[in-house]
Protein backbone atom coordinates (compact mmCIF):
# COMPACT_ATOMS: atom_id res chain seq x y z
CA UNK A 1 0.00 0.00 0.00
CA UNK A 2 1.28 3.44 -1.35
CA UNK A 3 -0.19 6.33 -0.34
CA UNK A 4 0.49 9.84 -0.05
CA UNK A 5 -0.51 12.82 2.66
CA UNK A 6 0.18 16.14 2.48
CA UNK A 7 0.53 18.06 5.63
CA UNK A 8 1.59 21.38 4.88
CA UNK A 9 -1.20 22.64 2.55
CA UNK A 10 -3.67 22.00 5.26
CA UNK A 11 -1.86 22.67 8.57
CA UNK A 12 -1.57 26.28 7.89
CA UNK A 13 0.47 26.77 11.84
CA UNK A 14 3.08 28.83 11.69
CA UNK A 15 6.72 26.56 12.31
CA UNK A 16 9.32 27.86 14.45
CA UNK A 17 12.50 26.17 15.80
CA UNK A 18 16.17 26.60 15.93
CA UNK A 19 16.30 25.89 12.53
CA UNK A 20 12.77 27.76 12.18
CA UNK A 21 11.07 26.54 8.84
CA UNK A 22 9.17 29.90 8.28
CA UNK A 23 5.15 30.00 7.45
CA UNK A 24 6.28 30.53 3.77
CA UNK A 25 8.77 27.68 3.29
CA UNK A 26 6.04 25.13 5.04
CA UNK A 27 4.41 25.33 1.78
CA UNK A 28 7.74 24.88 0.08
CA UNK A 29 8.21 21.49 2.21
CA UNK A 30 8.88 18.25 0.26
CA UNK A 31 6.34 15.64 0.38
CA UNK A 32 6.06 13.16 3.13
CA UNK A 33 5.78 9.72 1.37
CA UNK A 34 3.37 7.80 3.80
CA UNK A 35 3.82 4.09 3.51
CA UNK A 36 1.53 1.54 6.10
CA UNK A 37 2.45 -1.97 4.92
CA UNK A 38 4.97 -4.48 6.57
CA UNK A 39 6.41 -6.02 3.08
CA UNK A 40 10.26 -5.60 1.82
CA UNK A 41 9.82 -3.13 -1.20
CA UNK A 42 13.35 -2.92 -2.93
CA UNK A 43 13.42 0.83 -3.31
CA UNK A 44 14.48 1.71 -7.44
CA UNK A 45 17.91 2.99 -8.47
CA UNK A 46 18.25 6.75 -7.13
CA UNK A 47 16.26 9.15 -9.65
CA UNK A 48 18.51 11.86 -8.99
CA UNK A 49 21.65 12.80 -7.37
CA UNK A 50 25.22 10.83 -7.65
CA UNK A 51 24.78 6.56 -8.54
CA UNK A 52 24.41 3.67 -5.82
CA UNK A 53 23.01 0.59 -5.06
CA UNK A 54 20.09 0.79 -3.02
CA UNK A 55 19.89 -0.87 0.37
CA UNK A 56 17.04 -3.48 0.65
CA UNK A 57 15.38 -2.51 3.60
CA UNK A 58 13.77 -6.18 5.81
CA UNK A 59 9.94 -5.52 5.87
CA UNK A 60 10.37 -1.72 5.01
CA UNK A 61 11.07 0.74 2.75
CA UNK A 62 13.19 3.64 1.74
CA UNK A 63 11.86 7.12 2.02
CA UNK A 64 12.03 9.39 -1.63
CA UNK A 65 13.69 12.36 -1.54
CA UNK A 66 13.76 15.81 -3.89
CA UNK A 67 16.80 17.33 -4.88
CA UNK A 68 16.64 21.16 -4.88
CA UNK A 69 19.79 23.13 -5.74
CA UNK A 70 21.95 20.46 -5.44
CA UNK A 71 20.37 19.61 -1.83
CA UNK A 72 19.07 16.33 -1.16
CA UNK A 73 15.61 16.75 1.06
CA UNK A 74 13.92 14.40 3.00
CA UNK A 75 10.71 15.18 5.00
CA UNK A 76 10.27 12.84 7.77
CA UNK A 77 6.83 12.78 10.05
CA UNK A 78 7.26 11.45 13.65
CA UNK A 79 3.62 9.90 14.27
CA UNK A 80 1.31 7.22 15.75
CA UNK A 81 1.40 4.07 13.03
CA UNK A 82 -0.44 0.63 13.58
CA UNK A 83 2.33 -1.97 12.29
CA UNK A 84 1.39 -5.75 11.75
CA UNK A 85 4.48 -7.48 14.05
CA UNK A 86 3.10 -10.95 12.10
CA UNK A 87 -0.25 -12.15 10.80
CA UNK A 88 -2.75 -11.98 13.38
CA UNK A 89 -1.01 -9.13 15.55
CA UNK A 90 -1.44 -5.26 15.11
CA UNK A 91 0.76 -3.25 17.80
CA UNK A 92 -0.27 0.53 18.26
CA UNK A 93 3.63 1.99 18.20
CA UNK A 94 4.89 5.37 17.14
CA UNK A 95 7.34 5.85 14.44
CA UNK A 96 7.69 8.26 11.00
CA UNK A 97 5.96 8.29 7.71
CA UNK A 98 3.04 5.78 8.44
CA UNK A 99 5.65 2.78 9.70
CA UNK A 100 7.50 1.76 12.64
CA UNK A 101 10.36 1.61 11.90
CA UNK A 102 10.36 5.08 9.82
CA UNK A 103 11.55 4.59 6.23
CA UNK A 104 15.56 4.15 5.21
CA UNK A 105 17.08 7.56 4.61
CA UNK A 106 19.89 6.68 2.11
CA UNK A 107 21.84 9.65 0.46
CA UNK A 108 25.97 9.81 -0.78
CA UNK A 109 29.37 10.34 0.83
CA UNK A 110 29.29 14.29 0.00
CA UNK A 111 26.01 15.01 -0.55
CA UNK A 112 24.43 17.97 1.64
CA UNK A 113 21.09 16.70 3.36
CA UNK A 114 18.41 18.49 4.35
CA UNK A 115 15.83 16.82 6.67
CA UNK A 116 12.86 18.32 7.42
CA UNK A 117 10.90 16.68 10.99
CA UNK A 118 7.57 17.59 11.52
CA UNK A 119 5.96 16.56 15.06
CA UNK A 120 2.74 14.87 14.94
CA UNK A 121 3.27 12.98 18.15
CA UNK A 122 1.27 13.91 21.33
CA UNK A 123 4.84 15.25 23.26
CA UNK A 124 7.55 16.73 21.83
CA UNK A 125 10.74 15.16 19.79
CA UNK A 126 14.33 15.52 18.07
CA UNK A 127 15.79 13.15 15.90
CA UNK A 128 19.62 12.07 16.70
CA UNK A 129 21.38 10.47 13.82
CA UNK A 130 23.09 8.02 15.35
CA UNK A 131 26.88 7.55 14.16
CA UNK A 132 26.98 10.35 11.71
CA UNK A 133 29.76 13.10 11.68
CA UNK A 134 28.01 16.73 11.58
CA UNK A 135 27.83 19.99 13.23
CA UNK A 136 27.58 19.53 17.20
CA UNK A 137 23.68 21.51 16.68
CA UNK A 138 22.98 18.98 14.14
CA UNK A 139 23.10 16.19 16.85
CA UNK A 140 19.39 16.75 17.89
CA UNK A 141 20.07 15.82 21.67
CA UNK A 142 17.07 17.65 23.59
CA UNK A 143 18.42 20.44 25.58
CA UNK A 144 21.67 20.28 24.78
CA UNK A 145 21.78 20.76 21.03
CA UNK A 146 18.54 22.05 20.40
CA UNK A 147 15.36 22.98 21.94
CA UNK A 148 12.79 20.00 21.75
CA UNK A 149 10.18 20.12 18.76
CA UNK A 150 7.30 21.10 20.02
CA UNK A 151 3.72 19.13 18.84
CA UNK A 152 2.70 20.47 15.49
CA UNK A 153 6.19 21.92 14.60
CA UNK A 154 8.80 21.58 12.17
CA UNK A 155 12.53 21.80 12.47
CA UNK A 156 14.95 21.63 9.50
CA UNK A 157 18.55 19.10 10.11
CA UNK A 158 21.42 19.94 7.31
CA UNK A 159 24.39 18.80 6.99
CA UNK A 160 26.92 17.35 4.72
CA UNK A 161 27.40 13.31 4.96
CA UNK A 162 31.66 13.21 5.03
CA UNK A 163 31.66 9.33 5.49
CA UNK A 164 30.09 6.05 4.18
CA UNK A 165 28.87 3.79 6.47
CA UNK A 166 25.47 2.17 8.36
CA UNK A 167 24.26 4.57 10.58
CA UNK A 168 20.46 5.22 12.43
CA UNK A 169 18.19 7.58 13.50
CA UNK A 170 16.08 7.98 16.74
CA UNK A 171 14.60 10.66 19.35
CA UNK A 172 16.85 12.13 21.93
CA UNK A 173 13.88 13.62 23.24
CA UNK A 174 12.16 10.80 26.38
CA UNK A 175 14.15 8.76 24.65
CA UNK A 176 13.29 5.42 27.02
CA UNK A 177 9.16 5.70 25.90
CA UNK A 178 9.87 6.67 22.14
CA UNK A 179 12.18 4.09 21.71
CA UNK A 180 9.79 1.87 23.51
CA UNK A 181 7.36 2.79 21.21
CA UNK A 182 9.32 1.93 17.76
CA UNK A 183 11.19 5.21 17.03
CA UNK A 184 13.97 4.37 14.90
CA UNK A 185 15.42 4.05 11.49
CA UNK A 186 18.08 2.87 9.33
CA UNK A 187 20.63 5.98 7.52
CA UNK A 188 23.08 4.73 4.92
CA UNK A 189 25.11 6.56 3.21
CA UNK A 190 27.12 5.07 -0.29
CA UNK A 191 30.58 5.34 -1.30
CA UNK A 192 30.85 8.26 -3.48
CA UNK A 193 32.61 5.66 -5.74
CA UNK A 194 29.88 2.51 -6.60
CA UNK A 195 32.27 0.07 -7.25
CA UNK A 196 33.76 0.41 -3.85
CA UNK A 197 32.24 -1.95 -0.80
CA UNK A 198 29.99 -3.52 -4.08
CA UNK A 199 27.67 -6.44 -3.34
CA UNK A 200 25.42 -8.01 -5.21
CA UNK A 201 22.97 -7.83 -2.48
CA UNK A 202 22.55 -4.89 0.06
CA UNK A 203 20.50 -6.02 2.97
CA UNK A 204 19.54 -3.87 6.44
CA UNK A 205 17.53 -3.64 9.63
CA UNK A 206 17.30 -2.78 12.96
CA UNK A 207 17.01 -4.89 16.62
CA UNK A 208 13.64 -3.96 18.08
CA UNK A 209 12.09 -5.06 21.36
CA UNK A 210 8.23 -4.43 22.58
CA UNK A 211 7.08 -5.57 25.95
CA UNK A 212 3.01 -5.91 24.72
CA UNK A 213 0.72 -7.47 26.79
CA UNK A 214 -1.02 -10.64 25.52
CA UNK A 215 -4.21 -9.16 24.37
CA UNK A 216 -3.04 -5.67 24.05
CA UNK A 217 -1.81 -3.47 21.32
CA UNK A 218 0.31 -1.04 22.86
CA UNK A 219 3.93 -1.50 24.69
CA UNK A 220 4.86 -1.04 28.11
CA UNK A 221 6.95 2.07 27.89
CA UNK A 222 8.86 2.06 31.51
CA UNK A 223 9.64 -1.73 30.90
CA UNK A 224 13.57 -1.72 30.98
CA UNK A 225 14.95 -4.98 30.40
CA UNK A 226 11.61 -7.39 30.56
CA UNK A 227 10.81 -7.15 27.17
CA UNK A 228 8.48 -9.85 25.84
CA UNK A 229 8.91 -9.64 22.17
CA UNK A 230 11.70 -9.58 20.25
CA UNK A 231 11.72 -8.36 16.67
CA UNK A 232 13.48 -7.12 13.36
CA UNK A 233 12.20 -4.18 12.11
CA UNK A 234 9.39 -4.19 13.97
CA UNK A 235 8.74 -7.63 12.85
CA UNK A 236 8.22 -10.79 14.52
CA UNK A 237 8.35 -14.57 13.12
CA UNK A 238 6.97 -15.46 10.81
CA UNK A 239 6.34 -12.22 9.66
CA UNK A 240 10.17 -11.19 8.91
CA UNK A 241 10.57 -11.75 5.34
CA UNK A 242 13.70 -14.15 3.72
CA UNK A 243 16.93 -12.93 2.70
CA UNK A 244 17.13 -13.85 -0.76
CA UNK A 245 19.96 -14.71 -3.34
CA UNK A 246 20.96 -16.50 -6.02
CA UNK A 247 24.16 -18.95 -5.57
CA UNK A 248 27.12 -17.23 -5.71
CA UNK A 249 26.24 -13.87 -5.07
CA UNK A 250 28.19 -11.60 -2.31
CA UNK A 251 25.49 -10.93 0.27
CA UNK A 252 25.64 -7.80 2.46
CA UNK A 253 23.09 -7.81 6.00
CA UNK A 254 23.86 -4.48 8.19
CA UNK A 255 21.96 -4.83 11.20
CA UNK A 256 21.86 -2.02 13.81
CA UNK A 257 20.38 -2.66 17.52
CA UNK A 258 18.30 -0.37 19.33
CA UNK A 259 17.28 -2.63 22.12
CA UNK A 260 18.41 -2.79 25.45
CA UNK A 261 20.14 -6.18 25.62
CA UNK A 262 23.34 -7.35 22.80
CA UNK A 263 21.87 -10.10 20.14
CA UNK A 264 24.39 -12.71 19.18
CA UNK A 265 22.87 -13.24 15.38
CA UNK A 266 23.78 -16.30 14.43
CA UNK A 267 23.63 -17.70 10.75
CA UNK A 268 23.72 -21.24 8.94
CA UNK A 269 25.75 -22.08 6.08
CA UNK A 270 28.26 -20.10 4.61
CA UNK A 271 30.63 -18.71 7.44
CA UNK A 272 30.67 -14.83 6.98
CA UNK A 273 33.01 -11.57 7.95
CA UNK A 274 32.37 -8.62 9.60
CA UNK A 275 33.09 -5.92 7.08
CA UNK A 276 31.49 -3.02 8.49
CA UNK A 277 31.03 -1.59 12.23
CA UNK A 278 29.50 1.75 13.93
CA UNK A 279 32.75 3.38 12.88
CA UNK A 280 33.04 2.30 9.14
CA UNK A 281 34.41 -0.10 7.08
CA UNK A 282 36.98 -2.93 7.95
CA UNK A 283 40.10 -2.96 6.20
CA UNK A 284 40.56 -6.74 4.55
CA UNK A 285 43.22 -7.31 5.97
CA UNK A 286 41.30 -6.49 9.71
CA UNK A 287 37.96 -8.85 8.94
CA UNK A 288 38.10 -12.42 10.02
CA UNK A 289 35.51 -15.16 9.96
CA UNK A 290 32.71 -16.01 11.85
CA UNK A 291 29.03 -17.90 12.36
CA UNK A 292 27.77 -15.41 15.00
CA UNK A 293 28.40 -12.00 15.78
CA UNK A 294 27.40 -10.34 18.97
CA UNK A 295 26.29 -7.24 18.20
CA UNK A 296 25.75 -4.78 21.22
CA UNK A 297 23.59 -1.57 22.27
CA UNK A 298 23.29 1.03 20.05
CA UNK A 299 25.77 -1.00 17.80
CA UNK A 300 25.67 -1.76 14.46
CA UNK A 301 27.99 -4.59 12.23
CA UNK A 302 27.53 -5.23 8.71
CA UNK A 303 28.14 -9.06 7.57
CA UNK A 304 29.17 -10.29 3.86
CA UNK A 305 28.80 -13.58 2.95
CA UNK A 306 29.51 -15.58 -0.82
CA UNK A 307 25.63 -17.21 -1.05
CA UNK A 308 25.57 -21.16 -0.99
CA UNK A 309 22.33 -22.78 -2.23
CA UNK A 310 19.68 -23.71 0.12
CA UNK A 311 17.42 -22.42 3.07
CA UNK A 312 20.03 -21.29 5.82
CA UNK A 313 18.74 -20.02 9.14
CA UNK A 314 19.25 -16.56 10.46
CA UNK A 315 18.57 -16.05 13.80
CA UNK A 316 19.61 -14.47 17.54
CA UNK A 317 21.11 -17.34 19.59
CA UNK A 318 19.59 -15.98 22.61
CA UNK A 319 16.75 -19.16 22.56
CA UNK A 320 14.25 -16.54 24.65
CA UNK A 321 15.04 -13.89 21.62
CA UNK A 322 13.33 -16.88 18.99
CA UNK A 323 10.30 -16.85 21.02
CA UNK A 324 7.23 -14.63 21.05
CA UNK A 325 5.48 -13.62 24.16
CA UNK A 326 3.64 -15.64 26.76
CA UNK A 327 4.88 -18.60 28.60
CA UNK A 328 7.81 -17.32 29.92
CA UNK A 329 6.93 -18.32 33.48
CA UNK A 330 5.94 -21.96 32.80
CA UNK A 331 8.22 -23.66 35.16
CA UNK A 332 10.30 -26.74 33.37
CA UNK A 333 8.06 -29.95 33.51
CA UNK A 334 10.04 -31.99 31.65
CA UNK A 335 9.97 -35.51 33.30
CA UNK A 336 6.73 -34.62 35.87
CA UNK A 337 4.17 -37.09 35.84
CA UNK A 338 1.20 -35.03 35.71
CA UNK A 339 -1.27 -37.51 34.98
CA UNK A 340 -2.82 -37.49 38.62
CA UNK A 341 -2.16 -33.72 39.27
CA UNK A 342 -3.95 -32.71 35.71
CA UNK A 343 -7.41 -35.21 36.90
CA UNK A 344 -7.38 -33.23 39.91
CA UNK A 345 -7.43 -29.46 38.65
CA UNK A 346 -9.67 -31.14 35.73
CA UNK A 347 -12.29 -31.45 38.41
CA UNK A 348 -12.06 -27.57 39.01
CA UNK A 349 -10.70 -26.15 35.88
CA UNK A 350 -12.42 -28.52 33.12
CA UNK A 351 -10.44 -26.72 30.07
CA UNK A 352 -6.80 -27.68 32.03
CA UNK A 353 -4.38 -29.04 30.25
CA UNK A 354 -0.63 -30.50 31.30
CA UNK A 355 2.03 -29.36 29.12
CA UNK A 356 5.76 -29.27 28.93
CA UNK A 357 6.35 -32.96 30.45
CA UNK A 358 7.99 -34.34 27.07
CA UNK A 359 9.21 -31.19 26.27
CA UNK A 360 7.85 -28.04 24.67
CA UNK A 361 7.68 -29.54 21.01
CA UNK A 362 4.00 -30.32 21.31
CA UNK A 363 3.20 -26.82 22.80
CA UNK A 364 4.03 -26.09 18.70
CA UNK A 365 1.74 -28.91 17.07
CA UNK A 366 -1.03 -27.98 19.21
CA UNK A 367 -3.51 -24.95 18.82
CA UNK A 368 -3.56 -23.32 22.09
CA UNK A 369 -5.96 -20.90 23.02
CA UNK A 370 -4.52 -17.39 23.27
CA UNK A 371 -6.06 -14.22 23.66
CA UNK A 372 -6.71 -11.71 21.00
CA UNK A 373 -4.01 -10.14 19.04
CA UNK A 374 -1.64 -12.13 20.60
CA UNK A 375 1.48 -14.53 18.93
CA UNK A 376 2.06 -18.16 19.44
CA UNK A 377 4.93 -18.37 21.22
CA UNK A 378 6.55 -21.15 19.01
CA UNK A 379 5.38 -20.81 15.50
CA UNK A 380 5.48 -21.25 11.53
CA UNK A 381 5.96 -23.79 9.86
CA UNK A 382 8.05 -25.27 7.35
CA UNK A 383 7.80 -28.18 4.21
CA UNK A 384 8.99 -31.07 7.17
CA UNK A 385 6.20 -29.61 10.10
CA UNK A 386 6.17 -26.67 12.47
CA UNK A 387 9.45 -24.61 12.72
CA UNK A 388 8.70 -23.91 16.45
CA UNK A 389 10.12 -20.43 16.69
CA UNK A 390 9.70 -16.53 17.11
CA UNK A 391 10.97 -13.23 17.79
CA UNK A 392 14.26 -12.58 16.00
CA UNK A 393 14.36 -15.55 13.13
CA UNK A 394 14.44 -15.45 9.59
CA UNK A 395 15.79 -17.88 6.62
CA UNK A 396 18.05 -16.59 4.00
CA UNK A 397 16.91 -18.24 0.80
CA UNK A 398 20.00 -19.10 -2.13
CA UNK A 399 18.79 -20.36 -5.35
CA UNK A 400 20.74 -21.45 -8.72
CA UNK A 401 18.26 -19.92 -10.85
CA UNK A 402 17.21 -16.70 -9.45
CA UNK A 403 17.36 -13.40 -11.67
CA UNK A 404 19.49 -10.46 -10.64
CA UNK A 405 17.82 -8.30 -8.18
CA UNK A 406 14.36 -10.65 -7.65
CA UNK A 407 13.51 -10.35 -4.22
CA UNK A 408 10.51 -12.53 -3.97
CA UNK A 409 10.50 -16.03 -2.11
CA UNK A 410 11.32 -18.66 -3.75
CA UNK A 411 9.46 -20.81 -1.67
CA UNK A 412 11.37 -24.01 -0.07
CA UNK A 413 15.08 -25.17 -1.22
CA UNK A 414 14.63 -28.47 -3.18
CA UNK A 415 17.70 -30.65 -2.05
CA UNK A 416 19.78 -32.61 -4.28
CA UNK A 417 19.52 -36.50 -3.94
CA UNK A 418 21.31 -37.49 -1.35
CA UNK A 419 21.85 -34.02 1.00
CA UNK A 420 18.89 -34.57 2.96
CA UNK A 421 18.78 -36.47 7.14
CA UNK A 422 16.33 -38.97 6.31
CA UNK A 423 15.04 -41.75 8.97
CA UNK A 424 17.33 -44.95 9.50
CA UNK A 425 15.71 -47.99 9.73
CA UNK A 426 18.72 -50.79 9.95
CA UNK A 427 20.46 -52.12 12.37
CA UNK A 428 22.66 -49.59 14.29
CA UNK A 429 25.87 -50.16 15.40
CA UNK A 430 27.14 -50.74 19.03
CA UNK A 431 26.85 -47.03 20.78
CA UNK A 432 29.32 -46.13 22.65
CA UNK A 433 28.56 -43.97 25.92
CA UNK A 434 30.20 -42.49 28.81
CA UNK A 435 31.36 -43.92 31.83
CA UNK A 436 28.70 -41.93 33.95
CA UNK A 437 25.74 -43.46 35.91
CA UNK A 438 22.51 -43.66 33.93
CA UNK A 439 19.57 -41.53 34.35
CA UNK A 440 17.69 -42.64 37.32
CA UNK A 441 13.40 -42.09 38.21
CA UNK A 442 14.99 -39.49 40.49
CA UNK A 443 17.04 -37.67 38.10
CA UNK A 444 14.24 -36.96 35.49
CA UNK A 445 12.04 -35.65 38.62
CA UNK A 446 13.53 -32.62 39.34
CA UNK A 447 11.04 -29.60 39.10
CA UNK A 448 12.81 -26.17 38.23
CA UNK A 449 11.77 -23.30 39.82
CA UNK A 450 10.09 -21.03 37.30
CA UNK A 451 10.17 -17.16 36.89
CA UNK A 452 13.66 -15.24 36.09
CA UNK A 453 15.15 -12.17 35.65
CA UNK A 454 17.88 -10.04 34.27
CA UNK A 455 18.24 -11.54 30.99
CU1 LIG B 1 18.60 -11.55 20.85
Amino acid sequence: MNNRRTFFKTAGAAFLGVAAVSKAGAALLPEAEVRTSAATLPPPPPPTGRPFQPLVTLNGWSLPWRMKDGVKEFHLVAEPVVREIAPGMTARLWGYNGSSPGPTIEAVEGDRVRIFVTNHLPEVTTVHWHGILLPSGMDGVSGLTQPPIGVGKTYMYEFVLQRPGTFMYHPHADEMVQMAMGMMGLFIVHPKDPRQFRVDRDYGFLLNAYDIEPGSATPRVNTMTEFNLWTWNSRAFPGIDPFVARTGERVRIRVGNLTMTNHPIHMHGPHFEVTGTDGGWVPKSARWPEVTTDIGVGQMRAIEFDALAGDWTIHCHKSHHTMNAMGHNVPTMIGVDQRDLARRITRLIPDYMAMGERGMHEMAEMEMPIPDNTLPMMTGSGPFGPVAMGGMFSVVKVRDDLARGDYRDPGWYRHPAGTLASEYTAELPETPRAAAPEADADTLQIRKPGGHAGH
